[in-house]
């Protein structure tokens, strides 16, 4: 496989091809090319990167602005998480067309406690269990993508568990560029054992640091799980210092020891007076390392619309204090597992917004005295107070053990309720054991004491040249495992969904090719609980399966409830079966203007009924705006709030070929309804025959326009070439000319 063609959907069995043969392009992480004063069109960026080969922009970009798609300079993370690596794939290759240059690869449930490599490519719950053929298929795959789209990507899954060691040497080997690595998630959300987290983290940090590849630490999640996520700041701010000084010791370079910082409380608590002063203090202390900003999740519903402001309000924080990785949480992070359309929205959310807030540190300052930099002083108290303390009561270890972290009260103020954990405790306690005195490994990157002088003193830098190169060197040393499950793995789920992959039927999915799912939204005029049990009611009548409510909202305790509900539809389309017009040819400059001079044109236009809405029409009318009189089409333009009647006198009065109605109130289908009666005067009135009626607004649809009787509409988007170029066409069939 050579190279993706834009117009081809990537082919999983093609990745899957010759897989035991494959290696990474490249290893190590990249950071975005900047661009200082980026020229695109008449705008001037001055915090943006390179632009992409090939992207999509945001919407008002492919609408409004030609497809101005800059793209901002800080990195941009998707979480991909279906379960699913081949589907993750497709999914990634969309994120990237929309700006993401950092795949992070979510683990499946369970898999921390694994004492070993999981190989295949079982289905994962949450995550992809990360085996070595599931990553090599991802990186095929993402470096086939960062050709299409001309920027390299990173990619990302974590070291962390009893087998992080492991998995770390996986990553070097088969090209990772980014990981979570933080003995303290080990040991306080999956019960690790201290002393074998900290030895493994120790060892595998030394591989990454190998590797190059960046680390993102796991503080934040401290304030995912405490219950008033702002009392832990000062405990975060050490948990990164602690991770941080460990990692730099470990052998990693400081850039690429990233803080996984999240701004701890959400709106509607004040959170711009917690967080901002917080992200403040932390990037003081640790100014030399990089910051991952992550969106708050704790505080997560599941109204898409609320997280998608979190997110916002998240990156004015991220920009104020100079992020470098901007992570993004899918809106739909709330209430399912991410579906394709929400990694995008929350790509094109980070991209939107960073590039909006470009140029806003040349504009403004953080202020240096007053209510911030008081907050800021006493954090960084808090969080010295609390290391002091840490050493007092005997390290880190101790301090676990007594309770310290995640403790929901402000520190120094404790409530108790810290994740208390033992040392000798967890999972793997009791499986460290001190090295031999002639102990030895020859292999690169290992981590600490290594007697190589013993076999041959010229191996002391270089311990693989002992046995001629270990798998950093020789990559053909890696015993590549394919399938170990006959009933659990990826070709069987390709052979089950065969029927959709490449072919001319196509099903909705969120998740999983041909999953069937979609998403209804209602608004049912009633209280909250009676709406949710009559939504599924109306979702089992529109023929939806296993309908389930994913989000509920009160507008008002009686008056009303929106109701977002998902299910599944058992049925697919054939695309060859679909009735589709064929999109209207554009004649060229010459031919227009040819057959505008052998036979002149003149137009009546307006604005028809009580609508003053004129941006539409000039547009297509003006020659400034590449309107139709760019052609030499005369038109008499009679304004807006023009009565339809007044419209097809002038017609009549000037003999004109044809009636340009222009209709954007569209309430009650008043735009349908001056659209019939614009074609009924004509008949009335004897000129139907002989005069074209184009008529357009925003919510004109062109199929639903001609069943009025007029002869073509034009909506959202139109441009005075399609008008044009229809007018010249419908005269000619109208006169039987060729
Ligand atoms: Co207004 N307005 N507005 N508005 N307005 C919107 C259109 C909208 C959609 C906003 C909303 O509520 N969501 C609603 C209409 C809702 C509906 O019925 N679907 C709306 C409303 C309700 C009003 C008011 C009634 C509000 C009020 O006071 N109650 C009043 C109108 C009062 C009245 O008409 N009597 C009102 C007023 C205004 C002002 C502020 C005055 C301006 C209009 C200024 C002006 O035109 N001189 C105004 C604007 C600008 C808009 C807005 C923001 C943009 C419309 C626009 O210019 N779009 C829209 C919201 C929106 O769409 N973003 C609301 C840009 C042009 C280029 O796009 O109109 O779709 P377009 O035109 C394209 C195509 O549709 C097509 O080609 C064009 C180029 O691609 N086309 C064609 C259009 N006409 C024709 C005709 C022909 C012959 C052809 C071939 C093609």
């Amino acid at each position: 496989m050579k190279k993706l063609d834009i117009n081809k959907k990537l082919d999983v069995r093609e990745i899957l091809d010759d897989l035991e043969n494959y290696r990474p392009k490249r290893r190590g992480w990249t950071w975005r090319e900047k661009i200082d004063n980026l020229q695109i069109g008449p705008h001037t960026y001055n915090d943006c990167s390179k632009p992409l080969k090939n992207s999509i922009g945001i919407p008002a970009a492919v609408q409004y602005f030609d497809n101005l798609d800059p793209q901002p300079k800080e990195t941009i993370t998707t979480e991909i998480a279906s379960g699913r690596f081949e589907d993750d794939i497709r999914r990634m290759r969309m994120a990237a067309w929309h700006g993401a240059d950092h795949m992070m690869v979510i683990r499946t449930a369970g898999q921390s406690h694994f004492d070993g490599l999981i190989e295949g490519t079982p289905q994962g719950i949450g995550g992809i269990p990360v085996t070595r053929k599931q990553i090599r298929a991802q990186r095929k795959a993402i470096d086939l993508i960062e050709e299409e789209v001309g920027r390299p990507i990173n990619y990302h899954s974590y070291v962390s568990g009893v087998a992080g060691p492991e998995v770390a040497v996986m990553f070097a080997e088969e090209g990772v560029n980014g990981a979570h690595q933080d003995p303290q998630y080990n040991v306080l959300y999956r019960n690790i054992n201290m002393i074998r987290s900290f030895v493994d983290a120790a060892e595998s940090k030394k591989v990454m640091a190998w590797a190059d590849i960046a680390q993102i630490d796991g503080a934040h999640n401290a304030n995912a799980t405490a219950r008033d996520a702002w009392k832990v700041m000062p405990e975060l701010i050490v948990q990164h210092a602690i991770n941080a000084i460990f990692s730099y010791k470990a052998g990693m370079k400081k850039e690429n020891i990233c803080l996984s910082t999240v701004p701890p409380s959400a709106s509607p608590v004040p959170c711009m007076k917690y967080d901002l002063p917080y992200a403040v203090a932390l990037r003081d202390f640790l100014s030399e390392y990089k910051m991952r900003a992550q969106q708050n999740t704790k505080y997560i519903t599941s109204s898409s619309r609320e997280a998608t402001v979190t997110h916002v309000m998240n990156m004015m924080i991220s920009k104020l204090t100079r992020a470098d990785i901007q992570s993004t949480i899918t809106p739909d992070e709330g209430r399912n597992v991410p579906w394709h359309m929400y990694n995008i929205e929350a790509c094109d959310t980070a991209k939107q917004t960073l590039v909006g807030l470009d140029g806003l540190m040349d504009m403004v300052e953080i202020k240096k005295d007053g209510y911030l930099p008081k907050k800021v002083r006493e954090l960084k108290e808090r969080a010295v107070l609390f290391l002091e303390e840490l050493i007092e009561v005997g390290g880190y270890f101790e301090a676990v053990e007594k309770g310290f972290f995640v403790d929901s009260g402000m520190y120094p103020e404790r409530n108790g309720d810290g994740i208390g954990r033992k040392i000798n405790g967890g999972i793997g306690a009791g499986t460290v054991f001190e090295r031999d005195e002639d102990y030895m490994a020859p292999v690169t990157a290992h981590f600490g004491y290594n007697n190589v002088a013993q076999y041959d003193p010229d191996a002391i830098d270089n311990p693989s040249s002992l046995i001629g190169g270990c798998t950093f060197e020789k990559p053909e040393k890696i015993v590549y495992i394919d399938e170990l499950d006959e009933n659990d793995n990826v070709y069987i789920r390709l052979d089950e969904t065969e029927k959709y992959r490449n072919s001319n039927l196509i099903k909705p999915e969120v998740e999983w090719l041909a999953d069937g799912t979609v998403q209804v939204e209602l608004f049912l005029p009633t209280s909250k609980r009676i709406a949710e049990f009559a939504a599924l009611e109306f979702a089992k009548k529109m023929n939806l399966s296993d309908p389930e409510v994913i989000h509920s909202e009160v507008m008002h305790p009686s008056e009303g409830t929106r109701i977002q509900l998902k299910g599944k539809l058992d049925f697919d389309v054939d695309i060859t079966k679909l009735d589709i017009p064929p999109e209207a040819e554009v004649l060229s400059d010459e031919e227009l203007w040819a057959e505008i001079e052998r036979k002149p044109m003149k137009v009546v236009a307006a604005t028809v009924g009580e609508d003053e809405h004129s941006v539409g029409l000039r547009e297509v009318i003006d020659i400034k705006h590449g309107g139709i009189e760019k052609w030499g089409i005369e038109v008499e333009y009679l304004g807006t709030s023009c009565p339809v009647e007044k419209l097809v006198d002038a017609a009549i009065e000037l003999n004109a070929d044809a009636i340009l109605a222009s209709t954007i109130i569209s309430h009650d289908d008043i735009h349908y309804k001056n659209m019939k009666r614009i074609h009924e005067l004509c008949v009335e009135k004897g000129i139907r025959d002989k005069i074209i009626i184009a008529c357009g607004g925003t919510q004109v649809t062109p199929e639903i326009a001609v069943k009025q009787g007029v002869d073509a509409g034009f909506g959202r988007g139109s441009k005075g070439i399609h008008v044009a170029t229809f007018l010249v066409k419908k005269r000619k069939e109208m006169n039987n000319e060729s």
